[in-house]
């Protein structure tokens, strides 16, 4: 919001009811309870049936703004989950193929009072993202976070000047001496300038074209994450857009930030707390990185879809590098032929590129994030995985100049598509899924895979997930699993191991915090090896990665 702009919230309180598949939102829905934006609904209703509820869900609200002349008016939707279509007065005019990224449409049409309503379809299939299957109608989920429904983020309308500025990409030059910045600004405005202030709101650079020169800058990093801000302005609009300088770089086997190497520590996380789902939440994002900081992490992973943009903000401010990933979770199904016409197919690739592509025009200018990860734990031991992967990857190439990997569960000896990778990512669970228990199998089994890895590809190495359940208050001595010490033990004989490896460069314990799961025989109440319970606070293993964390470099 400024001079020029206005911003109009619609969170809070609509009006919620399962639909049948061709409602159209013709009329007033009739029959419906209050819900909460933003919010998931699954944790808010009572009711079993809407609760676990696999089809289309409406949330329907009315508004009254004011109207100027002369102006556009937008919708902004942050994220629902997943798939929705939005109607305006009972006229369909957008939607997404996906959750969990913003929508952004025209608001033409607007009447005194006006009536918005959003259809959200939570169902999943081959060519979603994440993937799903579907058999008559009963919905199979195979990834292990739950399938939360509702609107997820902020639902905000606003205004734009006639003449506005549609798109800033700042690029900053960091070879040498750090001092260029670059702004390519999308406009239909006759008149452009650019202004840089630092963080005390001086002036440092100005200038018409949008190529700018900063004297003796400031870089961006985890000990001093120095933000500035780019203010753009035109005849009739005017947008302000924070930015940091910083250099990233993958030489040999170190990933390098601003020519120093870095390791990464931290976690896996999941948008997810009791009661509110995946909604957003400032209170929750704000405990969860002064948790981050207190617990000496430097890093994280947007595990496994892009996160809320206010996320994105405060992982700027912090100073934390982001891994962040596509929604591209669950390419991997026990029985196999994940590749090919039936399941992930050409129609699915199709979407994955464009969410690629829009993941990166979403956090193109955010200092944070260090690499982009394009997919979770996909089945790369098949063969139709190769040129599925070559194509995504090379796609991802002519969008961005960062590093770009994705998640490997297929052990070395039969992955197919590690040689596409800028760092290798893997998630291992020895002692877990593996050797139940057996805290003596991590060094021998992961040691020859991490090893092997090595000779393979000669590239760095970062540990993405690794950890065990534990029920916080259930002690062991000596340790036994699900108890606050074998998770402990287990984090610490695992970080040992990668202690001896120089060329790793990373360790993301699964995961940050507890979360829901759907049920299963070895999920209460969803997957247990946060570090932090649900509700945030600490188990043991947390002061046991305090301590390590504290000392790694
Ligand atoms: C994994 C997945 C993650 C799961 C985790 C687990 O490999 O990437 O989504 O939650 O394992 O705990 O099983």
């Amino acid at each position: 919001m400024n001079k020029y702009r206005e911003v109009f919230s619609l969170n809070g309180m609509w009006d919620f009811r399962t639909v049948a598949d061709d409602y159209k939102a013709d009329e007033i829905a009739k029959g419906c309870q209050r819900m909460s934006v933003p919010a998931s609904m699954n944790e808010i209703v009572t009711d079993k049936e809407i609760k676990e509820y696999v089809g289309k869900f409406l949330y329907e609200r009315n508004f009254s703004i004011p109207i100027y002349e002369k102006k556009h008016y937008r919708l902004r939707i942050g994220a629902t989950s997943h798939k929705c279509e939005v109607y305006l007065n009972g006229t369909k005019i957008g939607g997404s193929p996906s959750g969990f990224y913003p929508i952004d449409l025209p608001l033409d049409n607007l009447k005194e009072t006006n009536r918005l309503s959003i259809i959200i379809d939570n169902r999943l299939d081959f060519q979603c993202l994440p993937v799903g299957n579907l058999v008559d109608g009963k919905q199979i989920i195979n990834h292990d976070f739950y399938n939360f429904t509702g609107i997820h983020r902020d639902v905000l309308i606003y205004t734009l000047p006639e003449k506005y500025i549609e798109d800033i990409s700042i690029k900053t030059v960091v070879n040498g001496d750090y001092k260029k910045v670059f702004v390519e600004t999308k406009t239909n405005c006759e008149t452009v300038s650019y202004t840089v202030l630092d963080r005390d709101n001086h002036i440092v650079a100005e200038s018409k074209t949008g190529d700018l020169i900063i004297e003796s800058p400031n870089k961006w990093s985890g000990e001093d994450p120095y933000l500035y801000t780019l203010v753009v302005e035109t005849e009739s609009d005017k947008y302000e857009e924070r930015f940091g300088i910083r250099k990233v770089e993958v030489k040999g086997t170190e990933f390098l930030l601003n020519d120093k190497p870095v390791y990464f520590k931290g976690f896996g996380l999941h948008e997810d707390f009791t009661i509110l789902g995946k909604g957003n939440n400032s209170a929750v994002n704000i405990r969860n990185f002064e948790l981050l900081k207190w617990i000496n992490a430097n890093s994280f992973r947007t595990s496994h879809y892009p996160y809320s943009e206010e996320i994105m903000d405060l992982a700027d401010e912090y100073g934390f590098m982001v891994i962040d990933e596509v929604p591209a979770v669950c390419m991997k199904w026990w029985d196999g032929g994940n590749f090919g016409k039936e399941r992930v197919n050409d129609e699915t690739k199709i979407l994955h590129k464009e969410l690629i592509k829009r993941l990166i025009d979403r956090d193109k200018n955010h200092p944070s994030v260090v690499m982009y990860s394009l997919a979770n734990e996909p089945e790369t031991a098949e063969d139709n995985a190769v040129p599925y992967f070559e194509d995504v990857f090379s796609y991802a190439r002519t969008l961005t100049d960062l590093p770009l990997t994705y998640v490997n569960c297929a052990v070395v000896w039969k992955c197919q598509c590690t040689h596409l990778v800028d760092v290798i990512c893997i998630n291992r669970y020895h002692g877990w899924y593996e050797q139940h228990g057996v805290l003596s199998s991590v060094e021998p089994c992961l040691g020859k895979e991490i090893e092997t890895f090595y000779e393979r590809y000669k590239k760095p190495i970062v540990l993405s997930e690794f950890g065990a359940d534990t029920i916080e208050g259930l002690h062991s001595l000596p340790s036994e699993s699900f108890s606050e010490e074998f998770q402990m033990e287990i984090l610490d004989e695992t970080c040992r191991l990668l202690d001896k490896y120089d060329y790793c460069i990373g360790e993301h314990v699964w995961a940050f915090a507890d979360f829901k799961t759907k049920q299963g025989l070895t999920r209460v109440r969803g997957n247990r090896k946060g570090v932090f319970t649900r509700d945030r606070q600490p188990k043991l293993s947390a002061h046991f990665l305090r301590g390590r964390w504290e000392n790694k470099q």
